[in-house]
């Protein structure tokens, strides 16, 4: 049977008859019998990749790519007036992470699979996810986001634990989700749910009771932390998602003839961040209960177990209160204890210990000392782990430490998200680029007129249609003829998204003044603020104020428009990526350890706006400093005002006109006419009292570079060149070549 035909048999019904819920549900019958077929279980040892998020994005169009089928499956559609763009929009979109971390997770196990490498994802099965961002009056609230339909691409199985916490046992299910290669096999990923779960639990927006455990555990992802129920929930969900993974494993490797004696043979755990790192002690216990010696468990983990760090930032490095691990899971409890103890009496300094003075479990220092190996995720966090934040342990353990450059899978973020480019690069260079990556080098041979201006056209093409989408969602017009100046990711402090809005600030009063740009510009954000993050949502207050006051401003909206995404998620990534040209990419130095989304908006044809940050640094060194705009003090500079505590704000601000017009605008007379006092008053406050993340200090550096980004964009053909250069030297951050990295050094699995 053909494609068409199995479509019919599916949907029951012929094409032309059927909704774009009944196409994309035959559509997932189809992926879901072929993936099943190429489900392999070659090879003796297994990655298992743990991780609490996994940002899957829809997965519809993904797996037609990778199955090959896109083209045959869009044509057979429109030959039946069907568009499957339409019957896209009927898939919700799965929330399990909050953002690089998770969406990292998922591009990893793309790259696994299609790569043909032998691994499995284990995670948590959220009903809710992460939440779903609405606006209102120039606020962000935060409700629920149900992905679970009666037609999932979750497949129940068989699998089902016991798990005993302090006070009560709850029953797991395990739901897999097939990951497809590109053209190669299919693994799987693995998510636990509790079989008491209840989803009418949730009240008002989203809150719930967090007391009530067995109904709860699975119903969001990192719920809100801040408070005690919610850090304790936290627990629960962690030591659900180890003890559950790790019996797993177990059980797998003893099937394929596994001793237990000999797991390191069969399995390698990668810990994604903290939150897994439980199953380092959980494993202990669950050998040492099918009759391993103590000692020897030991011994199997530390070659089982490699841990890789996703952040400097000392509030995110979880520490966990002794007391409520006792009341969760005391079982844990005294092989923490003895782990920490031996701890001790190798080192003297107690800083290394896992349990400090203030009865706080270093999840961190458990992975590092209980593991083979430690990776930063870019060079320069990898450096700074070495040498300043985690240099204790480096000295301690120097063959553990290793860089493993963050990347990308160009199947979601070029093939499925900018056919044109993709399409383009084909007509140039042949098809192997998709499947080694560093064959787009040979792109940088087409800078003939006729190559530039068709690139120049393919993103013309793609801020049209993000034009039409953002009419359609949003209801906001811009400018397809100005430039889309782009910023997309979790609102945080060290982000500096309140950098880009002082900068507009700056635009409008210079066009209020008679002084208009060349091309007009859009700039755009989108991000969602932690639930009680209070100055991230002050800012997301700021920039929706000013989206009001710009757009609605007939002096200023033609040359100046501000738009606020709703709601940013993969799905929206994947519109707003192609159609941008300027890249912000400005987080203070050191902070941000390697970031996704530059890579996404390079290979895109975006050119980077960007601080000597993460990535950005090994994005700088492959274009050269023609093609990316750098701005900002370096990384050492930062860690020196750290250190010496010598920063001050307020200095910035009196030396600096522009600054202290943008910043005192934030509680002047037009925008409090608009927005919250109280907010903006905060914000303004937080700037010139604290500013713990230095935006004044980096500032005036930023609003020249932007100038020049602009003053440069007037050149088109110039432009043109540098969207070619850093398309064509972005195959580095293929996740394929990532994941090869692991695999060499770390996994070791063939
Ligand atoms: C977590 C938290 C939790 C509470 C307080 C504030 C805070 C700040 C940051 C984080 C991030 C935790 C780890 C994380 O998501 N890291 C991201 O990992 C990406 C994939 O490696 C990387 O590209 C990003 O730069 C990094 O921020």
């Amino acid at each position: 049977m053909n494609l068409s035909e199995r479509l019919v048999r599916a949907c029951k019904k012929p094409v032309a008859e059927c909704s774009s819920r009944e196409l994309y549900e035959g559509l997932m019958t189809l992926v879901q019998e072929e993936a099943e077929h190429k489900e392999s279980n070659e090879g003796k040892k297994k990655i298992y990749y743990i991780s609490a998020e996994f940002l899957i994005g829809k997965l519809l169009s993904n797996n037609l790519i990778n199955l090959g089928w896109y083209d045959e499956v869009r044509d057979l559609l429109t030959a039946a007036g069907k568009d499957l763009c339409q019957v896209e929009e009927a898939e919700p979109e799965p929330s399990l992470g909050n953002g690089g971390l998770g969406r990292l997770a998922a591009c990893f196990l793309d790259s696994m699979a299609s790569l043909g490498l032998n691994g499995a994802g284990i995670g948590l099965n959220y009903h809710f996810g992460l939440f779903k961002q609405e606006f209102a009056d120039g606020l962000q609230k935060e409700m629920p986001n149900p992905w679970i339909e009666e037609k999932t691409w979750l497949k129940r199985t068989e699998v089902s634990y016991p798990v005993q916490f302090g006070g009560l046992t709850v029953h797991s299910r395990l739901y897999d989700i097939a990951v497809t290669g590109y053209r190669n096999r299919t693994n799987r990923l693995h998510l636990f749910d509790v079989e008491s779960v209840d989803e009418t639990m949730v009240e008002e927006g989203i809150s719930f009771d967090k007391e009530e455990i067995a109904r709860n555990l699975t119903l969001f992802l990192y719920p809100d932390d801040s408070d005690e129920a919610g850090r304790k929930l936290r627990i629960y969900q962690q030591y659900f998602m180890v003890s559950n993974g790790a019996r797993l494993i177990l059980d797998e490797c003893v099937k394929k003839g596994c001793t237990l004696h000999d797991l390191p043979d069969y399995a390698v755990i990668q810990i994604n961040d903290t939150h897994p790192s439980m199953v380092i002690p959980e494993l202990i216990r669950l050998l040492t209960e099918r009759g391993i010696d103590f000692d020897e468990a030991v011994e199997i983990v530390k070659k089982t177990c490699a841990y890789t760090n996703h952040t400097i930032l000392a509030e995110a490095l979880e520490k966990w209160p002794m007391a409520y691990l006792k009341e969760v899971v005391p079982q844990l409890v005294p092989i923490i204890e003895i782990l920490d103890d031996r701890v001790r009496r190798k080192v003297e300094d107690t800083e290394l210990a896992i349990i400090d003075s203030k009865d706080l479990v270093h999840m961190a220092h458990m992975d590092i000392h209980y593991g083979f190996s430690v990776n930063g995720v870019a060079y320069l966090h990898t450096e700074i782990l070495k040498n300043t934040e985690l240099k204790k342990f480096y000295d301690l353990y120097p063959e553990k430490f290793n860089n493993k450059t963050n990347g990308i899978t160009f199947r979601r973020w070029l093939l499925h998200c900018n056919h044109a480019l993709s399409d383009f690069i084909t007509e140039k260079i042949g098809a192997g680029y998709k499947t080694d990556a560093t064959k787009l080098e040979e792109l940088e041979a087409f800078t003939d007129r006729e190559s530039l201006k068709k690139l120049l056209e393919i993103k013309h093409h793609n801020k049209l249609a993000l034009k039409q989408y953002l009419k359609e969602t949003q209801d906001i017009d811009v400018d397809e003829n100005s430039i889309f100046d782009i910023q997309i990711k979790r609102l945080h402090e060290y982000k500096r998204q309140q950098m880009n809005a002082l900068y507009v600030i700056h635009k409008y009063l210079e066009i209020k003044k008679g002084k208009v740009p060349a091309t007009p510009i859009t700039v755009i954000f989108g991000a969602k603020a932690a639930p009680a993050y209070v100055i991230a949502k002050d800012i997301i207050h700021l920039i929706l104020c000013l989206e009001k006051l710009v757009n609605q401003d007939p002096q200023v909206s033609p040359y100046l428009k501000v738009v606020m995404v709703e709601n940013y998620n993969v799905t929206k990534a994947e519109k707003l990526i192609p159609a941008c040209d300027i890249s912000e990419q400005i987080s203070l130095a050191s902070k941000e350890a390697s970031g996704t989304g530059n890579m996404k908006f390079m290979l895109n044809g975006a050119v980077t706006l960007g601080t000597l940050d993460g990535a950005n640094v090994e994005i700088a060194d492959l274009v050269g400093k023609e093609n990316i705009y750098i701005f900002g003090e370096t990384s050492e500079t930062v860690i020196q005002h750290y250190a010496k505590a010598d920063y001050v704000s307020r200095d910035y601000y009196d030396q600096d006109e522009d600054i202290k017009e943008a910043v005192d605008f934030l509680v002047g007379e037009e925008l409090l006419k608009i927005g919250q006092e109280e907010n903006l008053k905060r914000l303004h406050d937080e700037l010139l009292k604290k500013d713990w993340f230095m935006t004044l200090l980096d500032y005036r550096s930023y609003a020249r570079a932007r100038e020049q980004a602009y003053k440069d964009y007037e050149d088109r053909e110039s432009w043109a060149r540098k969207m070619l250069v850093n398309i064509s030297k972005a195959g580095f951050f293929s996740s394929d070549r990532t994941i090869a990295e692991y695999d060499r050094d770390i996994w070791k699995l063939e």
